[in-house]
């Protein structure tokens, strides 16, 4: 009688076990057969209605089951847990083959890749690099460039003055001084750099800009050297399909000047958006250094001729990338700079 209970209930509770899926549930079976009112417990309880010659070998039984199923919920809950930690484990895998995520490396801004393109052309044929105090006195600013006081571009209104005698570059210009008295000639040699000018903030200007500005000084440089070195930097530059035009103009440190423009890179010359129909892209100034300007800095005028040129970066990197506005150089949307 007794032993047919607790083959059955051994037989239920082993079915219970092994269907339970977690700690909670466990917690349940195991209450339901070994708690206080668990049927093993009662079981126990019903000992002392059993004949007092069966109740040793009752309890026994009783007892032997109660160790059995209590080992099986604990045998139950080691699986349970081991079956946790392999949840865990495989949530956590990791393929240590995979390649890296590499890091985003920054990138040269485009006015710095326009900028180093004119140099390793200019470096090409033979020029140095020379850089400047962007800080200047009006001496070097102006004066010295045959700028004198009455001069229009010297109006306070053009430059931003620091004091009465000091202002940031409003040209590279200054550095061809600082470099020409410096030293003795030949020379050659181009000044990159940022400029500034108090000009309103538009699609075409900004009060801060670069320019790479050039010279040669040496005995017998002729307009002929100006215009050979000028061809091969816009055909390095540009493209060596590129045609020059060379009109006349006027700036106070160069005599004779001229305006150059190169045949449009994109149409060739037919006349595009670009070019604004003309077939012409004007990017460049340039003449042979007044007498004067060799003078001021320290060289003879009889002895030594020179030519100079000057080229604005904002406006070449326009022209190359086709954009339409230079505040996108200077506002530093990633957005903007990761298309170029
Ligand atoms: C230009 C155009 C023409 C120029 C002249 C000199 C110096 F110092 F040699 F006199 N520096 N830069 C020059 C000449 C610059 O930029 C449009």
């Amino acid at each position: 009688m007794i032993r047919d209970d607790l083959l059955r209930l051994e037989s239920e509770a082993h079915r219970r076990l092994s269907e339970v899926r977690s700690p909670a549930e466990l917690d349940e079976v195991r209450r339901a057969y070994l708690g206080k009112k668990g049927s093993v417990t009662q079981m126990l309880k019903g000992l002392a209605s059993v004949a007092p010659e069966d109740r040793p070998a009752a309890g026994q039984a009783i007892n032997d089951l109660k160790n059995r199923v209590s080992a099986e919920a604990d045998a139950v809950m080691l699986r349970l847990e081991t079956e946790a930690e392999r949840i865990r484990l495989e949530a956590e895998r990791l393929d240590v083959t995979l390649p890296g995520r590499g890091p985003a490396p920054g990138r040269r801004h485009p006015l710095t890749k326009i900028m180093d393109e004119i140099k390793g052309i200019f470096m090409g044929l033979g020029f140095q690099i020379a850089e400047g105090p962007e800080v200047e006195t009006d001496y070097y600013n102006f004066e010295a460039l045959n700028m004198p006081s009455d001069h229009p571009a010297r109006d306070t209104q053009d430059s931003f003055y620091i004091s009465d005698n000091v202002l940031l570059r409003t040209h590279t210009s200054p550095v061809q001084i600082r470099y020409m008295e410096a030293g003795k000639p030949s020379f050659r040699a181009i000044m990159p750099g940022r400029t500034y000018r108090r000009d309103a903030v538009t699609s075409r200007h900004s009060p801060i800009f670069h320019q790479v500005e050039g010279l040669v000084i040496d005995r017998n440089v002729t307009f002929t050297d100006l215009k050979g070195t000028l061809t091969a930097f816009s055909q390095r530059m540009f493209g060596q399909d590129t045609r020059m035009r060379f009109r006349p103009d006027f700036f106070p440190f160069t005599e004779p000047s001229a305006e150059i423009a190169i045949s449009c890179f994109v149409c060739k010359g037919k006349g595009c958006r670009l070019c604004s129909g003309s077939g012409w892209l004007e990017i460049l100034g340039a003449g042979m250094v007044h007498p004067r300007v060799i003078a001021n800095a320290g060289h003879d005028p009889e002895e030594w001729q020179g030519f100079a040129f000057g080229m604005g970066v904002e406006r070449i990197a326009l022209l190359k990338y086709g954009i339409d506005d230079i505040r996108y150089f200077f506002e530093n949307d990633l957005r903007f700079l990761k298309q170029l």
